[in-house]
């Protein structure tokens, strides 16, 4: 689709909604303003192609699918299995997995979904804790997960801010865990899931491997897959892997049919045939050539954008980054995360405060900023935007001054007007 292309389907699809509800037609068009003209660096976040877009905006939204392909609860559903069939089989190839789930509404369905099928309440999981990376269904204790299972949270080193995997031997040989939870959500640094994975089955426990940030990259080679070493692997679709907002799992043959249960009816009713379609639609494009550069320039730019803020004199958490995030740690007596965020916001620069590890702050406040290249490397920025951005970074966060982040965000809307993205709102 060209540009004048892509303006015309947006204008017709808001045109549409406008003569049914002007107040969500204004909405989703000021969205469509605020993604075209802002620089988005949330680094979970990423903008989808016609393409998805189309396929979950489809017919499919219609249909009852209770069940899988060709065992369904409800009849009709000749075309939808066609969608599920080949969400599965690409994503079996996309990720070499003996068997997939692609019905998970979320990442976090997709993990109460493994819970499910690997452990009773009461059991013990060793996470990843919340503020040296973990994500909040890694036994977080406000969550599911904290309050069925019994929770030991594994931590970063103090002085690498990298996993401890020593410490996570010993205390996998204390706790005699039924899970290890892995992956993360703000670990700026390749995870190894092969020694994780080993330091499980010396113990007798299970790996649930979460790759929702990192599925990109090991979709294409750039990060080491837990796919051969892990029993389930878990994952969102919307992050690197640019699909739709939705889950899957991963797992070895021999777990297909408790997860499957696990999936239906255990945890969720009827799958969202519509966002499976669009699944599938990600994954073709995920399997090309094309998608293969993508990641390696999302990789490149976030090298360059981590090594241009600590050019700047900002501190990263562990010191760099291997992946498509980093973290800036604002320290506990710079300004907040909070305040760093709603100051970029002020300037047209989307991010998200976070903790750090060790942070003597609430996760509402934090001590970090946490950012990601996936989205602006879809809009095709590359190294050189890079460099400007970690410029506009510095000067907004070094500035008291609201007229400094004012001219930021009227350069930020220079800079993103070369780069368009879903037409001319
Ligand atoms: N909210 C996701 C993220 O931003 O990483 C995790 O669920």
């Amino acid at each position: 689709m060209n540009q004048h292309e892509r303006t015309a389907y947006f204008n017709f699809l808001e045109t549409a909604v406008r003569q049914t509800d002007p107040e969500i037609a204004t909405a989703l068009n000021n969205e469509r303003h605020r993604e075209n003209e802002g620089l988005e660096l949330i680094a979970s976040e990423n903008f989808v192609s016609p393409a998805v877009l189309a396929a979950m905006g489809s017919v499919m939204t219609n249909k009852y699918a209770e069940g899988y392909p060709a065992k369904r609860y409800y009849g009709g559903c000749e075309f939808v299995d066609v969608a599920e069939e080949l969400a599965r089989t690409r994503a079996k190839q996309l990720f070499g997995a003996d068997h997939v789930n692609v019905q998970p509404h979320s990442g976090a369905q997709a993990n109460m979904s493994v819970y499910l099928a690997t452990c009773q309440p009461g059991d013990t999981i060793l996470g990843l804790d919340l503020s040296h990376g973990g994500h909040l269904t890694h036994g977080h204790p406000l969550n599911y997960s904290g309050k069925t299972f019994k929770v030991v949270p594994y931590l970063v080193r103090p002085d690498t801010e990298t996993i401890d995997y020593d410490a996570l031997r010993e205390l996998t040989r204390t706790h005699r865990p039924r899970l290890i939870v892995c992956g993360a959500s703000a670990y700026p640094r390749t995870i190894d899931f092969e020694l994780i994975a080993k330091i499980a089955h010396e113990s007798g426990a299970m790996v649930m491997a979460d790759i929702a940030h990192i599925a990109g990259m090991v979709a294409v080679g750039m990060h080491p897959s837990p796919v051969p070493h892990c029993e389930f692997v878990t994952t969102t679709t919307h992050k690197t892997l640019r699909g739709p907002r939705g889950g899957m799992v991963m797992c070895k043959q021999e777990f297909a049919e408790a997860l499957d249960k696990a999936v239906f009816p255990g945890v969720q009713g009827g799958p969202l045939m519509h966002v499976i379609a669009a699944k599938a639609v990600a994954f073709a494009e995920a399997l090309s050539p094309a998608y293969r550069d993508y990641i390696a320039k999302v990789l490149e730019n976030a090298r360059m954008l981590c090594g241009e803020l600590q050019f700047l004199g900002w501190r990263m958490v562990s010191g760099g980054t291997d992946t498509h995030l980093m973290l800036i740690n604002l320290g506990s007596d710079g300004i907040s995360g909070k305040k760093g965020e709603d100051r970029l916001g002020k300037a047209g620069i989307t991010v998200n405060k976070n903790t750090v590890p060790f942070d003597t702050r609430k996760p509402y406040i934090g001590s970090g900023i946490r950012i990601g290249t996936p989205a602006v490397t879809t809009r095709g920025m590359g190294l050189n935007e890079m460099k400007v951005i970690a410029s506009f970074i510095d000067r907004v966060l070094k500035s008291e001054d609201e007229a400094v982040w004012a001219r930021v965000k009227a350069e930020v809307e220079e800079m993103t007007k070369a780069f368009p993205l879903y037409g001319q709102a």
